[in-house]
């Protein structure tokens, strides 16, 4: 199977495990597209479901699949969030934002009571930190928050471009990209990280996924709480 329908699986697949009466955070990602997709065909068919969008291209989708949708503030809680990420550890925990949408996704992670992480194969590793880890800054100094972090850590820390011009996240924020290799110890580097002036997320989930579900190129999906 190639990629994109593995992806496509893996949406259709998440989209069961969307009950009648539930709120639920939509992600953002080329896997969460097609669970968007998914889940506009299961509210043509009668699902009665609320979603909290994690990025301004998700709530775009939302709308065009007639899925009702809510700001976080409209909601008291979430019952289930389902969304993608770039790299899952044994323990569930993650690298994400590769899309640009980490913080608005990890505050929807942080009010929900479950999040099933849709992702192929490809992200499982045995160790974070081969993917870039992004961190959202505030313009005003993110240099000095490169050069920390570079000088700090002895690596690579690059501003995400689009088009030529740094990212600009949907809060109004620049990325950092982190090349840290391998993160021995990511709770230690998620406080560092997120006590220096400017920086407003990084892209380390520890403790929101409940669940994974992987689909494998043979076509294979499976299931883990
Ligand atoms: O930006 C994000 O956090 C996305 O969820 C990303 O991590 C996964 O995107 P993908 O499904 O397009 O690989």
């Amino acid at each position: 199977l190639s990629n994109d329908d593995i992806k496509k699986n893996l949406g259709f697949a998440a989209a069961d495990y969307v009950s009648s009466g539930m709120t639920i955070g939509a992600g953002t990602g080329t896997t969460a597209y097609w669970f968007l997709q998914a889940l506009g065909e299961k509210v043509k068919q009668g699902l009665d479901v609320v979603a909290v969008p994690t990025s301004t291209a998700t709530a775009n989708l939302l709308i065009e699949n007639n899925v009702p949708l809510k700001t976080l503030n409209e909601v008291d809680k979430i019952d289930l969030v389902l969304d993608g990420a770039d790299e899952i550890d044994p323990a569930f925990r993650l690298i994400k934002g590769g899309g640009g949408a980490h913080l608005q996704e990890k505050m929807v992670a942080a009010a929900a009571d479950r999040m099933i992480v849709l992702a192929d194969a490809s992200k499982l590793v045995s160790q974070l930190g081969r993917f870039p880890l992004p961190v959202e800054v505030v313009p005003f100094g993110y240099r000095q928050v490169q050069q920390k972090i570079a000088k700090t850590y002895g690596i690579d820390v690059t501003v995400r471009e689009k088009f030529g011009a740094p990212f600009i996240s949907d809060h109004g924020h620049y990325i950092l990209d982190c090349h840290f290799g391998t993160i021995a110890d990511p709770l230690n580097l998620h406080a560092w990280l997120n006590q220096i002036p400017g920086v407003v997320e990084n892209g380390l989930f520890l403790q929101y996924a409940t669940a994974t579900l992987i689909g494998y190129p043979d076509g294979n999906i499976i299931f883990t709480p």
